[in-house]
């Protein structure tokens, strides 16, 4: 049972047995993840004091720019990853392909991969806005003792081992499950050490917010403009309340804490949606789900997508069941 300002060391060990895989393992996988986090917070602390603002340069496999700090995430979660010797395999969405750790496991000895999107929300970097890290993690499917192979990646949300978010905001939380729950982490940045301050968390089954990027209205499905109006219209609860960061692991956070959805939905500018399944969608769902929320395409469950591409884009629908639930409606209509 989660104990108020356990640390996370103590709740991870006091969770192994929980975690149906050999000791130790989790607390690796969890502990490399930790370790990153504290790193990556301190630079996206300071970020407006050195010159680690802005783009790298470069553009990444969705031709975005890359920020500095993306960049600096991206090296630090790979590097603590390799370096704790517990993955055979990392995909990102800084990276173009996955990556095969075989410098520490030249035998391929490990049993996990994960995939990350090291700093989601990254264009908010300049302008001091909350930003985060998104993880994933699977058991590899291919024989232990050989090479890491795409299909150890492809695999549907609902065989994740572990998912969670850092969130770098007013304070910095590692929230996560591995299928027991979602629990909550605060760090206290003068020790560096994270305490449970958000045990069991849960969706509400109903809220008031919703979180969309209404200038793409026009660009919608027209069930999507249908409940968006609805969230609109002075009836009952309605209307509600609307909340958008720029940022998933912001704005999920938020509402699964105070209840509500969050959408990004396919349009005529982008047919899949924006997100991508394997290290934003499925992560967030699997959370979701944990919590007592809900995360579709909009017709059917995240989790049950079977993916075919590393870095391919879905519609996202995320949060409160029965607000999930009733865009559902929306869309079927
Ligand atoms: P838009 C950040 O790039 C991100 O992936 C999510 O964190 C965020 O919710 C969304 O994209 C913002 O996208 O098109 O509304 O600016």
């Amino acid at each position: 049972m989660a104990k108020k300002n356990q640390t996370l060391g103590e709740f991870i060990i006091e969770n192994q047995a929980s975690f149906k895989y050999t000791s130790g393992e989790l607390s690796r996988l969890i502990n490399s993840i930790r370790l990153a986090a504290k790193v990556v917070n301190h630079e996206v602390n300071k970020a407006g004091l050195v010159d680690i603002i802005g783009a790298a340069g470069e553009t990444n496999i969705q031709g975005e720019d890359q920020q500095k700090l993306d960049v600096y995430a991206n090296d630090k979660f790979i590097q603590t990853l390799t370096n704790r010797n517990i993955v055979c395999g990392i995909a990102s969405e800084e990276e173009d392909d996955f990556i095969t750790v075989n410098s520490q496991d030249e035998n391929h000895q490990n049993k996990y991969v994960v995939l990350i999107d090291p700093l989601d929300g990254s264009s908010n970097i300049d302008v001091n806005v909350s930003v985060g890290t998104i993880f994933s993690i699977y058991r590899r499917v291919t024989p232990v003792g050989t090479p890491v192979q795409l299909e150890d990646f492809l695999q549907k949300g609902s065989e994740q081992v572990a998912a969670g978010y850092v969130v770098y905001g007013t304070s910095t939380m590692l929230v996560y499950t591995t299928g027991d729950g979602v629990n909550g982490f605060t760090l206290n940045p003068a020790i560096g050490t994270f305490y449970l301050s958000h045990p069991n968390m849960q969706f509400p089954e109903d809220g008031k917010i919703y979180s969309v990027n209404e200038g793409n209205y026009i660009h919608f499905p027209q069930g999507v403009k249908n409940y968006i109006k609805y969230c609109q219209e002075e009836e009952g609860n309605r209307p509600y309340t609307s909340r958008y960061i720029g940022s998933l692991v912001s704005d999920f956070h938020r509402n699964m804490i105070k209840g509500g959805i969050y959408m990004y939905p396919k349009s005529s500018k982008n047919s899949n949606g924006k997100l991508r399944l394997l290290y934003e969608c499925n992560p967030m769902a699997f959370l979701a789900e944990q919590a007592n929320g809900k995360a579709s395409d909009g017709f059917n469950r995240i989790m049950d997508v079977e993916p075919t591409e590393l870095h391919q884009r879905i519609p996202f629908f995320c949060g409160s069941k029965n607000m999930v639930e009733k865009a559902e409606e929306f869309m079927r209509d």
